[in-house]
């Protein structure tokens, strides 16, 4: 009996090896995680369920134990300044209701996620196990997602969002589940790594907070981020087509802060609402700013009356902490500041936008305030517009890009510290 059983025993083992070893020599399976099979279906389309995603389920002062993170991200062709914002901004309350992505104030196709753009804020601790399932609610378009800045190591190859070399793109009316533990920290994003998405919206924050931050100390709230998105009128594939060297210079039109933009409306001399920033006097604050642009461009932000402290870069990397005026930033670079909210809180300041080089003439603002103090968009606008050009050394910008571009760091902070107003570009 016993050696019928050591027979059965040996064959499952064997079966079972030669199927694993088929499997991995499969053509198909190169590009299908472990463990899942080929799956074909449309969603099931609950509208507006997305509204339940517990996107606040992980957001916590990190304790050290860790969560699991299931979060649905419903990719859909969208629009700007849609219906949803009818009456925006004569009623003002309407653009800032759900599904009214006011943008730059003009209507244009592009991808939201979960009718939101940018795409909600992820925020998670170190060593969380991120559940993400991206739902292809588009028409005619695949898609993935990239988290930027996450090396996805350890068998988690399978979710780094590269369309045919890590997974299949997820067709139109389909899903894919990522599912990674994200074992560092920092200031992260995600978007779309298929086509020229990233250009239609397809990307938000991913903040993930160490378990350990040893630069707590330097801030009280650690809730502001700063997404800088450059926009065009038209959809990046209308842009790109038949692009040309004679077209290398091409610009975008203005600069979202996390999907606002400065507008007048003519018909109604109304201002849109920009994004607002509210700080409490005396309390220091740590900024992420993300440089969630696509163009060649780097831009330039400056918040007024208030110089930052440069803290870490590109996700976790902390730094000397750096003091400038003016940071510089490319695509994809992440900057993580202190803002010490220690001026006057009787008036507003704006959050000053601005391209370098080629895109200099690429200007936009947000609002910070003291105090949940009320903000007159006209007054603003006004105010905005005797602002620019931004006040620091472009040829010393240029320059020291170039240094950074041969030699990094090292030798653009030296540089730094002998002048009186800091610049500071990775
Ligand atoms: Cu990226």
């Amino acid at each position: 009996m016993s050696l019928i059983t050591a027979y059965f025993v040996f064959l499952c083992l064997y079966l079972d090896n030669a199927y694993a070893g088929k499997k991995h020599y499969d053509r198909e399976s190169r590009y299908m995680p472990p463990n899942t099979s080929n799956y074909c279906y449309y969603p099931e389309r609950k509208i507006y369920d997305w509204e339940l995603t517990p996107i606040e389920y992980c957001k916590r002062p990190c304790d050290g134990k860790p969560k699991l993170c299931h979060i649905t991200l419903y990719i859909e062709q969208f629009t700007t300044y849609g219906v949803a914002c009818l009456g925006c901004p004569e009623i003002m309350e309407n653009c800032f209701k759900y599904g009214c992505i006011s943008a730059n104030g003009y209507p244009r196709a592009i991808i939201s996620i979960n009718r939101q753009m940018p795409g909600p804020q992820i925020e998670i601790c170190q060593n969380d196990t991120l559940v993400v399932d991206v739902v292809n609610i588009m028409h005619e378009s695949t898609t993935t997602i990239h988290w930027h800045g996450l090396r996805q190591m350890d068998g988690n190859q399978y979710y780094d969002g590269v369309p045919y070399i890590t997974q299949c793109p997820i067709p139109p009316g389909n899903k894919f589940r990522y599912i990674f533990k994200v074992t560092e920290c920092g200031t992260f994003w995600y978007h779309s790594h298929t086509g020229m998405q990233r250009l239609d919206g397809l990307l938000g924050a991913l903040i993930v907070r160490c378990i350990f931050e040893p630069l707590k100390y330097l801030y009280d709230f650690d809730n502001i981020s700063i997404l800088i998105i450059d926009w065009t009128l038209h959809p990046a594939r209308t842009l790109v087509s038949g692009f040309t060297i004679h077209k290398q210079n091409l610009s975008p039109e203005t600069i979202l802060i996390n999907g606002r933009a400065p507008h007048y409306n003519e018909s109604s001399q109304k201002y849109l609402p920009v994004t607002v920033f509210n700080v409490q006097h005396g309390k220091r604050y740590r900024i992420r700013i993300i440089g969630t642009c696509s163009y060649t461009c780097a831009y330039a932000i400056q918040i007024e009356s208030h110089p930052v402290t440069i803290i870490t870069l590109d996700g976790g990397h902390k730094i000397k902490p750096i003091g400038c005026d003016t940071v510089i930033v490319n695509a994809a670079e992440r900057f993580d500041v202190i803002l010490h909210a220690n001026q006057s809180s009787d008036r507003v300041y704006l959050v000053l936008v601005e391209g370098v080089g080629n895109c200099k003439n690429v200007k936009s603002y947000a609002v910070l305030r003291y105090n949940n103090k009320t903000v007159n968009f006209k007054e603003t606008e006004l105010k905005y517009r005797t602002m620019f050009p931004l006040k620091y050394n472009r040829v010393r910008i240029l320059h020291s890009f170039k240094l950074a571009m041969l030699l990094k760091q090292l030798v653009l902070r030296q540089d730094l510290k002998k002048k009186k107003q800091r610049i500071f570009v990775l």
